[in-house]
C-alpha cells in the first residue's frame, strides 16, 4: 500500500463526496481530522465505505486516548478484506444488501424449482465395473491435482488441535493429514507404474487453511517432513475471514471490544475456487498438461478407497462435474444431491444442504418432507462433498466468475419482523456450489458409492454424538475409527478371508460394531486388486485380532491370525507371511470422556487400545524374505 499521506486532493475529494447529510454529518468530520495519518489508498478506502453506507464506523474517531497506529491498524483490515473479496468490499456489501433483502421478504432461493432424484453412476465394490473404474483411476491420477480444504474450527467436533492432526485410528496413530499425504504418494507411485520409461509426476497438493488453522498445518507438516511428500509438491493457500454484519443495511459490524476492527467469520469453503483462481495455480496445472482436480475434506479416512473407482468414472464418462455420494439416511447432517427443473425448463444436478431439503421437498408436493424410502434410505444421495472437476472446463468457467461462488446468508431474527438480528451475520459459499453457474451444456454427474467404503467423517463430540438419533450415524472419533477397520475387515471378507464377525460395544454411549482391527498404509494396497493380488490361501482373522501392516510389499498366503501382528518393512524388502499367529493381542479397554487422566485424542474415542502381546515381524533390510511360524 502506498504511503504519500493525506494529500490536497484526495481531502476535496473526500469533502466533495456527494455522501447522504446525516451520516457526513455525523461521520466524516471525525474521519477528517484524521486524515493527516492515512495514506492515499487508506483514503480511497474510508471514501468507499462512505459511499457504501458505513458512516457509523467512523462515529467515535474523536474519542480522546486513541493512538494513531490503531486507526492505520484498522485501515490495513480493511485492505484485506478489500483485497480478499472478488470484486472487493463494495461488491460484498452490495451483494449481502440483496441477500438479506430476499432473506427478509423469505423468498426461497429454490423458488420456481421441482426437486427429483437425479440418476448418476452407482458402484458396487469390487465387481467388473468397479475394478474397471479404478483402473482407469489409478491410470488418470498422475493428471490430478488434490484440494484439501481444512480452513474450519471443527466447532461440532470440540477439538482443540486441528482436525488434520487427530489420530485416524489408534493402532497407527496416524494422523488425517499424514494418510491423505500417504494416500496421494502411493497413486503417484501407483499410477506412475503404469507408465513405461521414467515417469517424473509429483501429484500436487493444495491445503486450503484459515487464520484458525493455517499455522498449526504448517507446523504439522514441517515437523514430519511433509510426511514423505517433497515440500515443493505442497501449497498453503489461507482463505480470510469476511466482515460481519449488524443489519439489513449490510452495515459492517464494529468489534464490541475494540472500536477499530469490524467482527469477521469465516465465508466457508467455497472460497476455494477463488483461492485456486487467484493464486495462478489452475494455469499452472493446466500448462504441466494435468486434468483433474480433487476437493476433498479434512476428516474422511475411508475416502481414498473411493477415489480411485471415481476418478475413473470422470475419465471414463467425461464428467465435467462428479461428486462423490453415499446412500443417505433422512434428515442425516449431509447434504442431498438432487436434480432441480425449473418452470422455464432449466434443469442442475446440485447439492441442496441438509436444512432446505426437508422446507424444499415439503414445499413441493412431497408433505412428509425428508423421510426415508422403502430401502431405508432418503431417496436422494448423500453429498460428501468429494468433487472431482475437470480441469479445462473448471479454467474456463473460473475465468468468467473469479471463481466467486453462489453466496447465501442465514441470520438469526431478534423477532418475525426480521428487522434485527440477534448477533451479525455473514455472507457464506460452499464449494458444492460450484455447479450453480455453469452452462446447461456442462456435464454434471455423480457416483455413489457403499457408506462402508467412502464414508466416515468425524465431525461430532462425544456427547452430540451419543444423541444422534439411533440408525443415524454418529460421525464421531468413535465411529470413524470403527468405520476403517469395518472397511478394511469387508475388504479382507471380499478377496476371500474368513475374518470373523464384530462384536458391539459401547464407547461413549455409542453402540458400535468392533471388527478385527486391520489397518495397512496406502502404499500397500490403494485398490481392491492390489488386495487381491496380495492375499490369498485360505487367510483367517479372529475377531479380537489385530494386524498393522506397515510397507510396501508384504504378502500373506494361508495365515490364521488370532492376536496382533505388526509387520514392518523398508522399501526393497519383500515377505510373504503363512502360517499360524497366535498370542494375547491388543485389547480395547473403554476409556470415559470425562476422565482427564487420558489424552484427549483417548478420551474423544472413547477407549485405549491396552498392547498385551505381539508378534511383531521387523525387516529393516531389503530382500526376499518368508515368515511361517
Ligand atoms: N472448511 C473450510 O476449509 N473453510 C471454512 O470456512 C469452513 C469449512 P464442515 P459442513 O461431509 O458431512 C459439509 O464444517 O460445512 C472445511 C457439506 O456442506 O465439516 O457442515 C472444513 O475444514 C455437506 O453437504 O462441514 O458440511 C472441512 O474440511 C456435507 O457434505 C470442510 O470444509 C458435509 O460437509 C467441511 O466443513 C459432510
Amino acid at each position: 500500500m502506498a504511503s504519500s499521506g493525506a494529500t490536497a486532493e484526495n481531502l476535496s475529494k473526500l469533502r466533495i463526496n456527494g455522501s447522504p447529510k446525516g451520516y457526513w454529518a455525523a461521520s466524516a468530520p471525525n474521519l477528517q481530522k484524521n486524515l493527516s495519518i492515512l495514506s492515499s489508498d487508506q483514503i480511497e478506502l474510508a471514501k468507499m465505505l462512505l459511499d457504501e453506507g458505513q458512516s457509523h464506523i467512523f462515529v467515535h474517531w474523536l474519542e480522546p486516548g486513541v493512538d494513531d497506529e490503531e486507526k492505520k491498524g484498522f485501515f490495513d483490515q480493511v485492505a484485506r478484506l478489500n483485497s480478499s473479496y472478488p470484486g472487493g468490499l463494495v461488491s460484498y456489501i452490495r451483494n449481502a444488501r440483496n441477500l438479506l433483502a430476499d432473506s427478509k421478504a423469505g423468498k426461497n432461493p429454490f423458488d420456481g424449482f421441482t426437486p427429483s432424484v437425479p440418476s448418476g453412476e452407482v458402484l458396487n465394490f469390487g465387481d467388473d465395473n468397479f475394478v474397471m473404474f479404478e483402473e482407469a483411476g489409478i491410470r488418470e491420477a498422475r493428471n490430478a491435482a488434490f484440494v484439501l480444504v481444512a480452513g474450519g474450527l471443527g466447532e461440532r467436533l470440540g477439538y482443540k488441535g486441528i482436525k488434520l492432526a487427530l489420530p485416524s485410528e489408534s493402532t497407527t496413530g496416524t494422523c488425517f493429514l499424514q494418510h491423505y499425504v500417504e494416500s496421494i504418494l502411493a497413486l503417484q507411485d501407483a499410477s506412475c507404474r503404469l507408465v513405461e520409461g521414467q515417469c517424473q509426476t509429483q501429484i500436487p497438493l493444495v491445503i486450503m487453511t484459515s487464520d484458525d488453522t493455517h499455522a498449526r498445518t504448517l507446523d504439522l507438516l514441517e515437523s514430519n517432513a511433509y510426511f514423505g511428500m517433497k515440500p515443493t509438491q505442497v501449497k498453503l493457500l489461507k482463505q480470510e475471514k469476511v466482515a460481519c454484519l449488524d443489519d439489513n443495511d449490510a452495515r459492517l459490524a464494529v468489534d464490541l471490544q475494540y472500536k477499530y476492527k469490524i467482527q469477521t467469520k469465516p465465508h466457508g469453503h467455497g472460497d476455494v475456487h477463488s483461492l485456486l483462481y487467484s493464486s495462478g495455480l489452475l494455469k499452472l496445472w493446466h500448462d504441466a498438461g494435468l486434468k483433474w482436480v480433487l476437493f476433498f475434506q479434512d476428516t474422511n479416512a475411508l475416502l481414498f478407497k473411493a477415489i480411485p473407482a471415481s476418478l475413473g468414472v470422470s475419465s471414463t464418462k467425461k464428467y465435467h462435474v462428479n461428486s462423490l455420494a453415499v446412500p443417505r439416511k433422512a434428515k442425516e447432517a449431509i447434504g442431498g444431491i438432487t436434480k432441480l427443473t425449473h418452470a422455464d425448463g432449466r434443469t442442475m444436478v446440485i447439492n441442496v444442504e441438509y436444512n432446505q431439503l426437508d422446507p424444499l421437498l415439503r414445499a413441493t408436493g412431497y408433505p412428509e418432507g425428508d423421510v426415508n424410502c422403502e430401502t431405508g434410505f432418503s431417496p436422494f444421495p448423500g453429498n460428501i462433498n468429494q468433487l472431482i472437476l475437470e480441469l479445462d472446463s473448471y479454467i474456463n468457467e473460473v475465468a468468467k466468475t473469479r471463481g466467486a461462488i453462489t453466496e447465501f446468508v442465514n441470520p438469526k431474527y431478534k423477532d418475525s419482523s426480521r428487522t434485527s438480528f440477534k448477533s451479525s451475520t455473514r455472507l457464506e459459499c460452499m464449494m458444492q456450489d460450484y455447479p450453480k453457474t455453469l452452462p446447461p451444456s456442462a456435464r454434471v454427474g455423480f457416483t455413489v458409492m457403499d457408506i462402508w467404503l467412502a464414508y466416515a467423517p468425524v465431525k461430532n463430540n462425544p456427547e452430540d454424538a451419543a444423541k444422534v438419533p439411533k440408525g443415524n450415524p454418529y460421525h464421531s472419533a468413535t465411529s470413524g475409527e470403527m468405520a476403517i477397520y469395518r472397511a478394511n475387515s469387508l475388504i479382507f471378507r471380499k478377496v476371500g478371508v474368513q475374518v470373523a464377525d464384530p462384536v458391539r460395544q459401547v464407547f461413549n454411549g455409542q453402540e458400535v460394531e468392533v471388527w478385527p482391527r486391520i489397518a495397512w498404509n496406502p502404499k500397500w494396497a490403494m485398490t481392491f486388486s492390489d488386495v487381491k493380488r496380495k492375499v490369498g490361501g485360505s487367510c483367517s482373522i479372529s475377531q479380537r485380532s489385530t494386524m498393522v501392516v506397515k510397507g510396501r510389499n508384504v504378502s500373506f498366503e494361508g495365515l490364521s491370525l488370532d492376536g496382533a501382528l505388526v509387520i514392518n518393512l523398508v522399501e526393497d524388502a519383500e515377505v510373504k507371511v503363512s502360517g499360524c499367529v497366535q498370542n494375547k493381542g491388543w485389547t480395547l479397554e473403554p476409556v470415559d470422556y470425562k476422565d482427564s487422566s487420558y489424552s484427549e485424542e483417548v478420551r474423544m474415542r472413547g477407549f485405549r487400545i491396552e498392547k498385551a502381546d505381539q508378534s511383531e515381524m521387523n525387516y529393516p533390510e531389503p530382500g526376499k524374505f518368508c515368515f511361517k511360524s
